[in-house]
């Protein structure tokens, strides 16, 4: 069913997150969630959502740029248009804006809520179909503090709420961070997944050693340990080691994911929605991996609701070999959704309804939302 696109609004909102979240980059307190909402025909409203992470310091967008690229050059490139998918709104938005694949997202999103709204099916139908109505989630222990992301961990364990973890590392000196790393491995038990990222941190000779270690220390997956430039440093590393590496940075797009896995690359690849431009676009990335062999991991810019639920809706249609990082809400000390997501048991719920399967609320979009 073709989608008339009527108007388009953008919020930048900003939500305290539960405790500082330390990246070797930078250090969060906030999350700021640029919120688009499409008004399209017959008064069908869709929403999407893009998040970054510690403003410049993870990618090239910052959410200021991405509400300034929806308003001045991507909003008045579909307003009054008609789009039959995903697929005609990417094609419309690409011939004249480069990049900015974090407003794209944003936009897409939208775009895929109000198509599923108008057709009565949650948006993974209109991306394939879901596999599953429940998909794994980890948390990341990231205050900072070995002994407190020990006390986190172990309270997350007890309470059921996740089973496997992900580690921050980077920002200390390498004998520091695999001290961390293996005491909170040591200290978590045998049975739970310690996965650690590196956002880049690191040059090929600390990581060869880096990797060592914690491959020797029973880590299970190591992100990104050296800059996204060096696709052939990846490549070596995925090689050199039997603990896989998680490649993110480095892959955006089907384009980086094909030359990756072209290059020899083995491991897998941290699919997110905004560094491909939706989650439509995404799922390019994730049929290149399926077709070389790569394998599958759901990956988050720290988003809210909406953002999660849009990369969600993706991922549930394809086999996550490493499962899902989706936790972004339970970061966040509140979010603009009349209903919270259902997190369990490592797990997450993919809600049924028609688009992405949740409301605003308003009035908290308002209360957040800056002047
Ligand atoms: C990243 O680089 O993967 C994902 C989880 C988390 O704690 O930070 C992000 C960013
Ligand atoms: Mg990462």
């Amino acid at each position: 069913m073709s989608i008339t696109v009527e108007s388009i609004a953008c919020w930048l909102v900003d939500i305290p997150t539960v405790r500082p979240h330390r990246l070797s980059m930078a250090t969060m307190g906030c999350q700021t969630l640029a919120l688009v909402r499409m008004t399209c025909a017959e008064g069908v409203v869709g929403w999407g959502e893009a998040t970054t992470i510690g403003g410049l310091s993870y990618g090239a967008e910052s959410p200021e740029a991405i509400k300034s690229a929806v308003e001045t050059y991507l909003s008045p490139l579909l307003c009054g248009k008609t789009f039959s998918g995903p697929a005609a709104l990417a094609h419309v938005m690409n011939a004249s804006v480069k990049g900015n694949t974090f407003a794209k997202s944003a936009l897409e999103t939208a775009f895929l809520d109000a198509q599923g709204k108008a057709l009565g099916v949650p948006v993974s139908a209109l991306l394939g179909g879901a596999l599953c109505e429940r998909l794994p989630v980890l948390w990341t222990l990231a205050s900072g503090d070995t002994e407190k992301d020990i006390e986190e961990g172990r309270r997350l364990l007890a309470e059921g709420r996740h089973d496997a973890f992900k580690l921050k590392i980077g920002a200390r000196d390498l004998a520091t961070d695999i001290r961390h790393a293996l005491a909170i491995k040591s200290a978590l038990g045998d049975e739970v997944s310690i996965r650690v990222d590196v956002n880049q941190a690191w040059d090929l000779t600390t990581a060869v050693k880096g990797m060592r270690q914690l491959q020797d220390g029973g880590i299970d997956l190591v992100e990104q340990p050296i800059p996204l430039w060096d696709r052939q440093g990846l490549i070596t590393l995925s090689q050199r080691f039997e603990v896989p590496i998680l490649a993110d940075e480095a892959v955006g797009t089907s384009h980086d994911g094909y030359a990756l896995a072209n290059g020899g690359f083995t491991g897998a690849y941290a699919l997110k929605i905004a560094k491909a431009g939706g989650p439509a676009q995404a799922l390019k990335l994730a049929h290149v991996a399926q077709a070389a062999g790569v394998a599958l991991y759901g990956g988050t810019m720290l988003e809210g609701t909406v953002g999660t639920l849009a990369s969600l809706h993706a991922w549930s249609t394809v086999p996550m070999r490493w499962g899902t990082e989706m936790f972004g809400p339970l970061l966040l000390k509140d979010d603009v959704v009349v209903r919270p997501l259902d997190f369990s048991r490592g797990q997450v719920t993919l809600p049924s309804g028609p688009g992405l399967g949740i409301d605003i609320d308003t009035d908290k979009l308002r209360h957040y939302a800056r002047p």
